[in-house]
């Protein structure tokens, strides 16, 4: 470990124990725990959103494990005990080391797979606290898959955990051996001469070279023959060199132990300890050496911060990814809305859906002949007289036509808004995200319980945005100066009625009620208020009722956007990441935490020359 390249007392008091006095606020240790504070909100917060997918997932959850169980506590102190975990796939002899290295049954080893389903953990009496505490390496650990073996004759400052298997039907075990990767500070990797190149084992292996584990790798069961074995071992340097866990070239290499076929002590349900010598060694050597933890424990730090900067980035193209996936579904949704709304302007415009109760009373009033005298002789001419034409008029039937219309305008609106949640939610059933989401909310799936009663009040309102248009057009100047026996009101129905028919081309000889009414409407509205002001407040009411028609379609439309997280956000969040990243890769270079000065990764290079890496020193290859 000596080789380990630290460099102490370039940033603070590199040598203060433990015990000395606190760091003041902008000391660098304080910088990097002020950093992981912030990283670990983000890595909440990108939690919080929920994102899908499994790699996306895994990697979160890797984050907050890793922070929480590893660099959190270690960018405190490098004084923590060292936990030593062996890990590997199920019957490789995981247990059967762990014994060898107690000198006990402490593990129970068997044929059954998996044998080990809870958690074995040796560690010193002294030590259970800060283990178990919040932010220790076993806390949260169900009670019942944790064992803890305390004794005093355990290695000193070490905790030797075995793990359940990492391949095995028990997706339990898998789950509780990834988070003690996550917390771990040399990792033993055990496998067998059969079984090293079976695929999920190196899953777990490259997180373990992601987020810079130091590893020690043991090959159980190595056939007698030499030959064969050199066959083995050489085959794994290759997969573990292809993995990027070695590479001789720049002095990336890990402890390799081979343990022969039938190196069992029986008595004890281990491997020979002397077939696994060169652990032992190492485990002694860490256990008698106050020094050797603390430069084991900081190079495994300096390996988490050196994973962490890819990971933020990463987790920050997962979060682009899901924002560019949120936006389609948005689109989908908001397509289906659009596509009902124009659906139902087209309907409204030949106004064929008003009903023919109230448009014969509507021609009865304005086919009356009082008011058709009224526009047929012409009004300028008999300005003076209106009054006295109209006086013997029917009464407009205001009330009638303004609800039937009401009625007709909401039923039509909410046939279409049903469809557009019906076509969002099968479009979004289609999309595995979408899916879980509707599955959340199926009420989506038809228009909300109360859009009838605020459609109500919506086209009340707008009728009534019309009468006062109309007083404002019309009122002093022309109509009530005219007369007010046509009322504001009954003018405010022809306008509402006019928005449906007019087109400036209507004639008289079209056939039906509703162009014949259309029509004398039309007729009567251009003697009050003349062609180009009635034009103007048709106009006026025509984007009055979409826009009533539009704010209903919109709040029905963001229920979908509610199940799913907004992608500015995810955005946002994905650039605090980056940023958080960032500004890892400008911590200095090294940083003093609590007794020992921390290399920093990426120094960057100032020559194109090999040079031995601080991620996998030689220290490990004894
Ligand atoms: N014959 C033979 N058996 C061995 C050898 N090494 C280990 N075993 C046996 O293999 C079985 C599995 O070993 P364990 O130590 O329980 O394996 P493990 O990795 O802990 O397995 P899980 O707990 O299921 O993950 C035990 O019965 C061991 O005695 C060996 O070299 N030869
Ligand atoms: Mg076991």
């Amino acid at each position: 470990m000596s080789d380990f390249p630290t460099t102490r007392g370039m940033l603070g008091d590199a040598s203060r124990g433990p015990g000395g006095h606190r760091a003041p606020d902008d000391a660098p240790g304080t910088l990097l725990s002020r950093l992981v504070d912030r990283i670990d909100r983000l890595a909440e917060r990108v939690a919080g959103f929920a994102v899908v997918g499994e790699a996306p997932r895994r990697r979160v959850a890797q984050l907050r494990e890793h922070i929480a169980r590893h660099i959190r506590p270690r960018a405190v102190s490098l004084e923590a005990p060292l936990l030593v975990l062996l890990l590997g796939p199920t019957g490789a002899g995981k247990s059967s080391l762990f014994n060898a290295i107690v000198g006990r049954t402490t593990s129970p080893t068997g044929v059954l797979r998996p044998t080990t389903r809870e958690l074995v953990a040796l560690a010193r009496p002294g030590d259970r606290e800060i283990l178990t505490r919040a932010g220790g390496p076993l806390h949260g650990i169900d009670k019942d898959r944790l064992r803890l073996v305390l004794e005093e004759s355990a290695p000193e400052g070490i905790v030797l955990v075995d793990a359940p298997d990492v391949d095995s039907v028990e997706h339990a075990n898998r789950e509780l051996t990834d988070r003690l990767v996550e917390a771990a500070d040399l990792a033993v990797f055990v496998t067998t001469a059969t079984r090293y190149a079976d695929r999920v084992p190196w899953e777990v292996l490259g997180r373990v070279r992601d987020r810079g584990l130091p590893l020690v790798v043991i090959v159980n069961r190595m056939p007698p023959d030499v030959a064969d074995r050199e066959v083995v071992l050489g085959d794994l340097t290759r997969l573990l060199a292809g993995a990027g866990l070695v590479d001789a070239d720049h002095g990336i290499e890990i402890d390799l132990v081979g343990v022969p076929e039938g190196s069992l002590d029986l008595r004890i349900d281990a491997l020979e300890q002397s077939a696994v010598q060169p652990l032992l060694d190492r485990i002694e050597m860490l256990a008698s050496d106050r020094e050797e933890r603390l430069a084991l424990a900081s190079r495994a730090l300096a390996g988490s911060l050196a994973g962490l900067e890819p990971h933020l980035r990463s987790i920050a193209d997962d979060l682009d990814h899901a924002a560019i996936d949120a936006d389609r579904l948005r689109r989908i949704a908001t397509d289906a809305y659009e596509r009902e709304l124009g659906a139902l302007r087209d309907e409204l415009a030949g106004g064929a859906f008003l009903r023919a109760e109230a448009l014969r009373q509507w021609h009865a009033f304005v086919g009356a002949d009082e008011i058709t005298r009224l526009f047929s002789t012409g009004i300028g001419r008999i300005r003076a007289t209106i009054s006295t034409l109209v006086r013997g008029a029917p009464a407009a039937p205001v009330a009638e036509v303004r609800e039937q219309t009401i009625a007709d305008l909401r039923a039509l609106a909410r046939v279409r808004l049903a469809e557009a949640a019906r076509r969002a939610a099968v479009a979004w059933s289609e999309e595995p995200i979408a899916k879980q989401a509707l599955e959340r909310d199926p009420a989506v799936w038809s228009p909300s319980e109360d859009v009838d009663s605020r459609l109500e009040e919506r086209l009340d309102n707008w009728v009534a945005s019309i009468a006062e248009d109309v007083q404002t057009t019309g009122g002093p100047k022309r109509l009530l100066a005219r007369g007010a026996s046509i009322g504001v009101n009954a003018a405010g129905i022809a306008v509402m009625l006019a928005t449906f028919s007019h087109t400036g081309g209507l004639t008289g000889a079209e056939v039906g009620v509703a162009a014949a009414t259309g029509f004398l409407n039309q007729k009567l509205l251009g003697a009050l208020f003349g062609e180009a002001a009635l034009v103007e407040m048709i106009g006026r009411a025509r984007s009055g009722l979409i826009e009533a028609l539009g704010e209903t379609f919109r709040e029905e439309l963001a229920r979908y956007d509610k199940l799913i997280p907004p992608p500015s956000g995810m955005r946002s969040l994905a650039g605090e990441l980056r940023s958080a990243a960032d500004e890892l890769r400008s911590l200095p270079p090294t940083i003093s935490v609590s007794s020992r000065a921390v290399m920093l990764p990426d120094v960057p290079r100032l020559a194109d020359i090999p040079r031995p890496s601080t991620r996998r020193g030689r220290d490990d290859s004894r």
